[in-house]
């Protein structure tokens, strides 16, 4: 009984190698974890009774992820830009080996950023980057672009000044991506700016669930009211909710 116990056991073994072995050479790519890599950036959404996706539909759309070589080093570092959290900024140290350098490089933000574009905007040979940023009522942060200028690089490490508004680039509509290149061709980069609009009316049909049936809440717009409506003594109802999309 042992000895045919041993023999299964061994055999699950020899499954087991063979078939990571098998999974390994079918992959072009290596995922690398955290620690591996040094990178632990995570975007997370808190949702709470004021700010969630009934009220800005966009909640979920994600932020935008930048790459360029900011230190002259030929190692391509990485920024994400943030929403609920602050963007974070990544010297890379090569093999794969990356280091936070958000606040040495001056490269924190307070706002719900979206898109990340990298440009040499100013023309000093140096990379630069520049930040949309997507405004809601209930955020209740500012809504201006930002534009981090490149100041240079100190012992390996780039800093940056926010200059948006000397730039005159400090937009405030609802921006979702720019892209940077020479419009007229005189040697300047110019900047088209994808832009988005925050409706004042969700999408998003609520009806409370009522024991007999249902009532129609969507003519009860604008949302920002329609919460007071629907609970006005705050009182605990189940919903079912349309999107649409
Ligand atoms: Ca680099
Ligand atoms: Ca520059
Ligand atoms: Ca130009």
């Amino acid at each position: 009984m042992l000895k045919n116990f041993t023999f299964l056991l061994i055999l699950i073994s020899l499954i087991s190698f063979f078939s990571c072995q098998k999974k390994e050479t079918n992959t072009l790519f290596t995922q690398l974890s955290p620690g591996e890599t040094g990178i632990n950036f995570a975007n997370h959404i808190t949702p709470d009774d004021t700010l969630n996706i009934l009220y800005f539909m966009y909640m979920y759309n994600g932020a935008g992820v930048g790459i360029g070589d900011f230190n002259g080093d030929s190692l391509p570092d990485i920024f994400f830009s943030g929403n609920q959290v602050s963007s974070k900024f990544y010297l890379n140290k090569g093999n794969f080996k990356f280091e936070d350098m958000t606040e040495k490089a001056g490269l924190k933000t307070d706002r719900w950023a979206t898109g990340v574009s990298v440009a040499d905007v100013n023309a000093d040979g140096l990379l630069d980057i520049y930040v949309c940023v997507a405004h809601n009522n209930l955020w209740n942060k500012s809504n201006e672009n930002l534009l981090f200028v490149n100041q240079g690089v100190k012992d390996g490490i780039p800093t940056f000044k926010e200059m948006a508004k000397e730039y005159n680039l400090a937009d405030t509509s609802y921006s979702t991506q720019a892209a940077f290149f020479d419009y007229d061709r005189d040697g300047d980069l110019d900047m088209y700016l994808l832009n988005n609009w925050l409706e004042k009316e969700s999408h998003n049909r609520l009806r409370p669930q009522m024991q007999t049936n249902y009532i129609e809440m969507k003519d009860l717009a604008p949302l920002d009211t329609l919460f007071s409506k629907i609970f006005p003594k705050k009182q605990a109802l189940s919903l079912t909710v349309t999107v649409w999309a």
